[in-house]
């Protein structure tokens, strides 16, 4: 099986692939697509055959391109079951992928670069404003993420398992940091960070280590 990541080094949803490709042990090439360049290579009919929703990150298996940062989490998870991102009994899997939708559908898709682009091109944000959008919808998801993690986390955000949650709040802990969180009002995330940051399939996943680092 061969496993190419179409992906951008701050893109906080290809970050999440990379983590589990990591974790799951799995060899895979890494081909860049500058977001920003040029307007965004994803807007390329390139691009566009792959993922028709012109985003980030495609995982091409043997060719085939998945896109949706989940979909393609689940799909590894269903592939290669070993080590498990996902707790065992149906109802803690539910509430590790509640935790995921809280970044995934809360706070990622609203704070998301083409909504950025959009509020400044057709509704006049300045880049401050657009930052504070930022900003207040990632700290209305993280009060509720910090609430849930209160109540089912330990080392990590569900237990002392490394689960598909933790997979998305490291990506975002880095965006909010990007747009001025405040992020001591969340010191649970911060703890759960603290832990998660020394597994190797997470260090090697950040940024600053891939390819088309800036
Ligand atoms: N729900 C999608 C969201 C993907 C997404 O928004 N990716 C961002 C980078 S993290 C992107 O490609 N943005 C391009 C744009 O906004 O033009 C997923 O989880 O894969």
């Amino acid at each position: 099986m061969t496993l190419t990541l179409r992906s951008y080094w701050r893109s906080s949803c290809s970050w999440r692939v990379r983590i589990a490709l990591n974790m799951k042990g799995l060899e895979y090439q890494t081909v860049p697509v500058h977001l920003v360049a040029d307007g965004g290579h994803q807007h390329t009919q390139e691009h566009r055959a792959l993922n028709p929703m012109r985003e980030l990150p495609v995982l091409m298996v043997n060719g085939q391109p998945i896109a949706q940062s989940v979909a393609i989490l689940e799909y590894l998870e269903e592939c290669h079951p070993q080590p498990s991102l996902l707790p065992t009994k149906p109802v803690e899997r539910a509430v590790v992928r509640q935790m995921v939708e809280v970044i995934n559908s809360g706070i990622q898709p609203i704070q998301n670069l083409r909504v950025m682009q959009r509020l400044g091109r057709e509704f006049g944000f300045d880049k401050p404003n657009q930052q504070a959008w930022s900003r207040g919808w990632i700290e209305f998801g993280f009060e509720a993420l910090h609430h849930l993690v209160e109540r089912h986390g330990a080392t990590y955000s569900f237990g002392d398992q490394v689960t598909l949650a933790d997979l998305t709040l490291i990506p975002q802990l880095y965006n909010a940091r990007r747009f001025s969180v405040d992020l001591e009002r969340f010191p649970r995330l911060l703890e759960i960070e603290s832990a998660l940051i020394q597994i190797p399939a997470f260090i090697s996943a950040h940024p600053d280590r891939q390819p088309d680092a800036a």
